[in-house]
């Protein structure tokens, strides 16, 4: 378990609080996996195309021994077992999990951009990841915590 990964978790449709509660156990049981940091849930507009629910996000912190593209495999069979269905670019999903940080990589194959090019730029990602690790650095773009004004105006809430 010597890297240190960060995901993104979204969800929108079928109990979305649940199926992020759900995955982050599920990404705990990943091979060579576990979860050493959750953020909370939060309830965040959608961002890209309008007129779906508002969707639950969070993100994890892992530790894990698989290579990138073995942890993004990994997540993509992790959304599929939660019955994701790919239909629209942005739409609706039970589960979306984004590889957004593995170490302090950065790699631009067609599958995998690291870090995730739109992390910073995006309330959903931002704020959960600034509560677990502000002082994470995103490769190219200084530490989490200094993208929260950026997206300030975005809306997000806490779940409690
Ligand atoms: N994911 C998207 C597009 N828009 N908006 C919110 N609030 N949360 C998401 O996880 C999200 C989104 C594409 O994956
Ligand atoms: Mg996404
Ligand atoms: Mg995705």
């Amino acid at each position: 378990m010597t890297h240190q990964a960060f995901v993104a978790l979204g969800a929108n449709l079928d109990d979305p609080a649940a199926q992020v509660r759900a995955a982050l156990a599920a990404l705990d049981r990943l091979p060579q996996t576990r979860v050493a940091a959750a953020s909370s849930l939060y309830r965040t507009a959608p961002i890209g195309l309008a007129g779906q629910p508002d969707f639950i996000n969070a993100v994890a912190e892992l530790r894990t021994g698989l290579a990138a593209e073995a942890l993004l495999d990994a997540l993509l069979a992790t959304e599929a077992d939660f019955g994701r269905v790919r239909a629209a670019k942005n739409g609706p999903r039970t589960l979306d999990l984004d590889l957004l940080l593995y170490d302090q990589l950065t790699l631009d194959r067609p599958r995998l951009h690291l870090p995730h090019p739109r992390l910073h730029l995006r309330a959903f990602v931002v704020v959960p990841l600034a509560e677990i690790a502000p002082d994470c650095r995103i490769p190219g773009r200084g530490t989490v915590a200094a993208w929260l004004p950026a997206v300030a105006t975005q809306r997000i809430e806490r779940l409690r």
